[in-house]
């Protein structure tokens, strides 16, 4: 056997999603902030993306999170975040994954029954609370980073689609928030491709015609994910089919699609504080959310949420490079 890269991880799923978490064979990367490190990432690192999350190490819904020495003082780790659509600045499932797996392999100190891990990620620190029972973690609860509306019913031309109407809302990364009969597709797998053509295509016409940009952030922008809204999804319950770029479903409720729906719930009134939330993914597992405290960002009123949710591991690799491998980076299909 022949290597000329050796990374290992420990892979888990959270409610459906999978979360690679690479635990040894990747440098600290060069960077002030975990944003910076982000930046680095993507116009430096993106070959060993590919290497872990596309096939045929990974697949065409693959998520992963880079483990890195925190930069921020009050941080237990530092997380670069990655999937097929590239380096996020935050992922909810991800972080509720890696969060499980600190626990599970004892690489943060573990405490009954609530271990509390700090995790310095490229959208700022998250504190995740992770119920131990018997060394085993449970449930992980998030406090994201402050979500916010960016706005309300906006329209859209979409090839194809004619004008398409969509809040815009942020929880960790920038959501179009679409209900789905607005398109006349019925919420229903059996129709995955359709919905899958239809969020695609109405993310390209957002970059295009009214790119999202963070506040605060110049580093994060443009929209790579539709929050496509079962009919009935309501201030309580929300199902959702989350079709994201290049072309796949988050199979988790999605964490930060679910704190940029609360963020958009309450801006609209409809969510008050304290208040419990259920998403729900297009396979049925759930995540639970409040919003805890109002705030604001780069100007913008914001709300500070939270959502909890279950994550399980399924394997531990290494995964390897042998140097005649014609593909080294993996592909897609
Ligand atoms: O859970 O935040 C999330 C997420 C983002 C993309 C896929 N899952």
């Amino acid at each position: 056997m022949r290597s000329v890269r050796t990374i290992s991880a420990v892979d888990s799923h959270t409610e459906g999603m999978p979360t690679r978490v690479v635990t040894g064979g990747v440098a600290p990367i060069p960077g002030a902030t975990m944003a910076e490190r982000r930046r680095y990432a993507v116009e430096h690192l993106d070959d060993l993306r590919r290497f872990l999350v596309d096939e045929p190490r990974g697949h065409s819904a693959m998520s992963g999170a880079l483990l890195q020495p925190p930069l921020s003082p009050d941080a237990d780790w530092g997380v670069v975040y990655i999937e097929v659509s590239g380096f996020l600045p935050m992922c909810g499932h991800g972080t509720i994954g890696v969060a499980t797996v600190l626990v599970e392999t004892g690489m943060v100190e573990v405490t009954s029954p609530e271990t509390v891990v700090r995790l310095d990620t490229p959208a700022g620190v998250v504190e995740a609370r992770v119920e131990v029972r018997d060394g085993h973690a449970e449930r992980v609860t998030l406090r994201n980073v402050a979500s916010f509306a960016l706005g309300h019913d906006l329209t859209v031309k979409v090839p194809g689609l004619g004008e398409v109407g969509y809040d815009m809302a942020y929880g960790g990364n920038f959501y179009a928030i679409v209900a789905l009969d607005s398109i006349g597709l019925p919420f229903d797998r059996a129709h995955k491709d359709d919905i899958l053509k239809a969020g695609l295509a109405i993310m390209a016409a957002i970059n295009e015609q009214d790119p999202p940009r963070h506040p605060a952030d110049p580093l994060i922008g443009g929209c790579k994910h539709v929050q496509f809204l079962a009919p009935g999804s309501d201030a309580r319950h929300s199902r959702n089919a989350m079709a994201i770029h290049p072309g796949w479903f988050d199979r988790s409720p999605c964490g930060t699609g679910t704190s940029a729906r609360m963020a958009q719930l309450h801006s609209r009134g409809e969510l008050p504080l304290n208040t419990e939330f259920v998403n729900e993914s297009f396979i049925g597992t759930r995540f639970t959310g409040r919003l805890l405290e109002t705030t604001t960002t780069g100007g913008v009123p914001a709300v500070v949420p939270e959502f909890s949710g279950r994550a399980w591991i399924t394997g531990t690799a290494n995964y390897l490079l042998d140097p005649a491998d014609p593909l080294p980076n993996g592909f897609v299909l």
